[in-house]
């Protein structure tokens, strides 16, 4: 048995998110330097017979089919919430009156008056918190915050963002009960605004700074689907697709898109920063490169394409060899890993927390004010 210190974690929900961040807890000490591990005390699911399958494929110590039940106990320092939209609030505030910390997947709320409760309780409780915005912590997107940071973009003028999918197209998809509760206004909050383009959004804001201004158009392509749980057809009421302007607070200016409905596209996040000097690159298809253009190179100019997969590299040293590359679940051990360094240097905030999470809600809830009333929104 290990001598370090522990981090019992309780986790709710076991599907997608559920996976990959238990894969997460199960990679990080593994790989990584702390004081802490994760241990995997309890994982929590209405169904019993599909939460015991979960626990025991991943290696957790006890299973609860009640989440109140799981918060109540003595022997679980951490609560992570993997469960659908519509449970975070209450799961979240429960979690913090009990002193529990809260790892919670995004987006925070259903909308940002819930995120805000949310947040409120946290400081409140004075627990420590992260939202799973697992892009930021992809080495070459880490690089890119490197390279802003160090100036070496100058003043930034464009910043371009996209999220496409497009795995609704199908009008007979139903709506409803696992993974396609994302259909369901009511258990989602929103459609692809809150799912997808809340990534982009916390990956801008973070390279970026605030946003202060939107304006929006969005749009419900199939009007109805049947409900997976009842056999009913139901009215679709989340935004299938979103594309919006923005402004910065440092004067730069914005285009976001996401859609499920971009034929071929599965997953393709992007980003581009243009700035005076210089301009990167960066889509998950091909995650371990970022593009970077540099005015200073002279006449040998032209975009570079940075494989990013050496020991210099952020995060890369702790893996294989230069040159291997890593993936998609590789981003949610490094943000656990932050955030258990975090709790070992004794810093009051791990990023992203709950705060962050909120100033994303409020920039979605702005831009689905924005396409509904077809005016730009002051942030
Ligand atoms: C939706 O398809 C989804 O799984 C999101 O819910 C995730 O947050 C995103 O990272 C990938 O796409």
């Amino acid at each position: 048995m290990s001598s370090k210190k522990k981090l019992n974690i309780g986790i709710v929900g076991y599907g997608f998110m559920g996976r990959a961040h238990t894969n997460a807890y199960r990679q990080v000490s593994r790989f990584f330097d702390c004081e802490y591990e994760p241990v995997l005390k309890a994982a929590c699911g209405r169904n019993e017979e599909r939460v015991k399958a979960f626990a025991e494929n991943w290696g957790y110590e006890s299973v609860e089919t009640d989440w109140r039940k799981l918060i109540e106990r003595d022997d679980i320092d951490a609560i992570d919430i993997a469960a659908p939209n519509n449970m975070h609030k209450e799961i979240a505030i429960a979690a913090a009156e009990a002193g529990k910390m809260i790892l919670c997947e995004k987006p925070l709320g259903m909308n940002s008056a819930e995120s805000k409760e949310m947040a409120a309780a946290a400081e409140k409780a004075g627990i420590k918190t992260l939202v799973w915005y697992n892009y930021r912590f992809v080495p070459a997107v880490t690089m890119a915050k490197q390279l802003v940071d160090a100036g070496k973009l100058g003043k930034i003028y464009h910043y371009r963002a996209n999220f496409l999918q497009d795995w609704t197209i199908n009008e007979d998809v139903p709506l409803g009960g696992e993974a396609l509760w994302r259909l369901d206004a009511e258990a989602s909050g929103s459609g692809v605004t809150g799912d997808l383009l809340a990534h982009c959004i916390d990956t801008a804001m973070w390279l970026n700074g605030p946003i202060s201004s939107v304006s929006a158009m969005t749009e419900t392509f199939v009007k109805e689907r049947t409900n997976s749980q009842t056999g009913e057809k139901q009215e679709v009421k989340i935004d299938d697709a979103c594309a919006f302007l923005a402004r910065f607070e440092n004067g730069s200016l914005a285009i976001f898109e996401s859609t499920r409905y971009a034929r071929g596209h599965k997953a393709l996040k992007t980003f581009e920063i243009n700035g005076k000097d210089a301009s990167i690159s960066w889509d998950l298809h091909d995650l371990h490169r970022l593009a970077y253009f540099d005015n200073a190179d002279g006449d040998l100019r032209g975009w570079r394409s940075i494989h990013v997969s050496e020991g210099e590299h952020p995060y890369m040293d702790k893996w294989w060899v230069p040159g291997l590359n890593i993936g998609y679940e590789h981003s949610f051990t490094h943000c656990v890993y932050g955030f258990l360094k975090s709790l070992e240097a004794g810093e009051p905030e791990f990023h992203p927390n709950f705060s962050d999470g909120v100033k994303t809600d409020v920039i979605c809830d702005a831009v689905l004010k924005s396409a509904r009333t077809k005016s730009w929104q002051e942030i």
